[in-house]
């Protein structure tokens, strides 16, 4: 049963929200992948936003370029946390989408990584899920190790971790 519901605005995102998918699957997180468009379905939006708790979903990371709705209409029904990735989708390269997410008005929050931060998505996810579950808990603080014990080099943005190649840490 999924624990994460992975949303992007268009199939045009794909590319990079891959970096989330690739996280969750190495942290052994089960997880699926919607494209919904606020903007273009908002009956879509409405009904995943609805449903997604009762078949067991516990996070949901959005991602959207542009005027990013997306996540921010998700939130409005449902109370799951989201976690908006905005994406540089656009001439504005992406920084429309990240005033969209980080400036949701008070009373409905949606959390906001970096700009094409899908990979940072997928670990905040790991770390509310490790709240409860202790395997993904394991798993999180197993990857944090491997960072601190220089193993991986974190990648921003739409890159793979890639393994230490010199001695210098620059983590
Ligand atoms: P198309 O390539 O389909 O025209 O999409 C998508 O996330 C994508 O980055 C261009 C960009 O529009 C974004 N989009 C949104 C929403 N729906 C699509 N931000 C929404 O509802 O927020």
């Amino acid at each position: 049963m999924s624990l994460v519901g992975v949303v992007m605005g268009s199939k045009s995102d794909e590319q990079l929200m891959q970096p989330a998918l690739d996280m969750l699957q190495q942290l052994g997180i089960e997880y699926d992948v919607s494209v919904i468009s606020a903007h273009r379905n908002p009956e879509k939006t409405r009904e995943y936003g609805l449903k997604a708790e009762r078949r067991g979903i516990e996070v949901i990371i959005a991602g959207a370029g542009k005027a990013a709705h997306l996540p921010g209409v998700l939130a409005s029904w449902t109370t799951l946390p989201i976690i908006g990735v905005p994406l540089g989708t656009s001439e504005l390269l992406g920084v429309d989408a990240l005033y969209s997410m980080a400036q949701m008005p008070a009373g409905v929050p949606v959390a906001c990584v970096a700009i094409d931060g899908a990979k940072n998505a997928a670990l905040l996810a790991a770390a509310i899920l490790g709240l409860k579950h202790e395997e993904i808990k394991k798993a999180y603080e197993k990857y944090r190790r491997s960072l601190s014990e220089g193993q991986l080099e974190p990648t921003s943005g739409r890159g793979k971790a890639t393994k230490k190649s010199s001695a210098k840490n620059t983590s």
